[in-house]
């Protein structure tokens, strides 16, 4: 059946609910991110920071040289969080076929809905006056008969724009675009279909999966649908959550193995309380580590059942890093762990052992008294040490660079 996707993306997000809060900093350069003297990366740039090059991903002192009177701001995590939360509330009230993505965007299945609103493009121009109104916030909007057609229309819309792309249009429209508008073309993969002289989706679509599929396996066959238009995935509600992860940049470089296990356990116990919160349970297990030279490596352990405990998140990352230790002796930029692979808590507690048993009952308690108390009410011995290190407020630490699920 022929279906109607919209996706939905804030503009300059971070940077925008900043200007909502102090209306100065409108119309200007503004970065958020950190202070420009500081390590870290940019988080969000307004469209005039842009103007000067500047882009999420760059370096803090890179985006300082290229727009020295920028305006540089730390940001602050949770308020983000009450922003997307208020956002997607928003969009619930137009359709429960809502999936969010990350904290700004999401896909709605509107297929039919013209019915109600006289017409999708009516509907769209309604949620984005909401938006504004309630929020202050812009956001730009694609209409597709697929998600990947809807995203990259609300991209090319951007900013504060509207997208409508018909449905059979879809090739003609992505034909023209650089590849690198396609999601899942990163870095290394532009590279390489560059160098077999593919510049435009218009070219992807035409080259032969054969070939996609010799150089990059099974997602060469997905880049080649896509490159046409064709995208089957479904708006998937926000149950289908598919994995929960925290990671955080360092303001040097470092070695100090104490230091990282106590970040690394604090992380585990982030993503163990929203793991709960959420009512899942997890079988695999990542960490992330990202090496001085930017060397970025995944490593990952699947459990033969499924848990929500911070203890077992946190030991299994313990034991990937200690393997990660021995393999790599540089010094360590950025540590993060995640878990997937999710299921509904669905399991009964006295079909577990006692251990089992006593340990979900205790991270139930924790969560109790933090949830009344603040995060850092309770700590266990590891992540006490973090306490000299990082700023503390009632959601937890503040860490130097704090990065959600993406
Ligand atoms: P994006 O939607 O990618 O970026 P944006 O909203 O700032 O700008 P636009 O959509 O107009 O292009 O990401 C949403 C927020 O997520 C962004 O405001 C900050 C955060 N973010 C990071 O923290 N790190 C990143 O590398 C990126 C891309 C985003
Ligand atoms: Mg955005």
């Amino acid at each position: 059946m022929a279906r109607t996707i919209m996706h939905i993306d804030l503009d300059a997000f971070f940077v925008s609910v900043e200007q909502t809060e102090n209306p100065k900093l409108k119309g200007k350069p503004v970065v958020v991110g950190g202070r420009p003297d500081r390590r870290g990366v940019v988080a969000s740039a307004s469209y005039e920071a842009r103007s000067f090059g500047i882009h999420a991903g760059m370096p803090l002192t890179t985006a300082y040289r290229l727009c020295p009177q920028a305006i540089f701001i730390e940001g602050s995590f949770p308020k983000y969080g009450d922003a997307s939360q208020r956002f997607m509330a928003i969009l619930a009230d137009f359709t429960p076929f809502l999936e969010p993505v990350g904290l700004d965007e999401a896909y709605l299945d509107v297929t039919g809905f013209e019915s109600i609103y006289g017409s999708i493009h009516q509907m769209a121009l309604t949620i984005k006056q909401r938006i504004k109104d309630e929020l202050g916030l812009c956001a730009s909007v694609g209409v597709a008969s697929c998600k990947v057609v809807a995203k990259i229309a609300s991209d090319l819309s951007k900013p504060d724009g509207l997208l409508e792309v018909a449905s059979g249009g879809e090739r003609s429209f992505l034909a023209p675009l650089p590849i690198a508008k396609l999601p899942g073309i990163g870095k290394k993969t532009e590279q390489i279909l560059r160098g077999l002289g593919i510049n435009n989706i218009g070219k992807l679509s035409i080259t032969p999966v054969s070939a996609l599929k010799s150089h990059f396996g099974a997602s060469g066959e997905l880049l080649h649908s896509y490159a046409k238009g064709i995208d089957d995935r479904k708006v998937e509600l926000p149950s289908a959550v598919k994995s929960i992860s925290r990671e955080t940049t360092f303001g040097k470089d470092t070695k100090d193995r104490s230091f990282l296990q106590a970040t690394l356990r604090y992380l585990s116990e982030r993503v163990g309380s929203e793991l709960r919160q959420q009512g899942k349970q997890a079988r695999c297990i990542t960490l992330k580590l990202r090496y001085a030279d930017f060397t970025t490596i995944t490593r990952s352990h699947t459990l033969t059942q499924a848990i929500d405990t911070d203890q077992t998140i946190s030991n299994t990352g313990l034991e990937l890093l200690k393997k990660a230790f021995a393999q790599e002796k540089q010094p360590i930029r950025l540590i993060g762990i995640g878990v997937s692979s999710l299921i509904e808590t669905g399991r009964q507690l006295d079909m577990l052992d006692a251990s089992a048993q006593r340990l979900e009952q205790q991270n139930r308690v924790i969560d109790r008294i933090r949830k009344k108390y603040g995060f850092t009410a309770i700590q266990t011995g590891r992540t006490l040490q973090l306490k000299d290190i990082f700023p503390e407020t009632e959601k937890g630490y503040t860490l130097h660079t704090p990065s959600l699920s993406r």
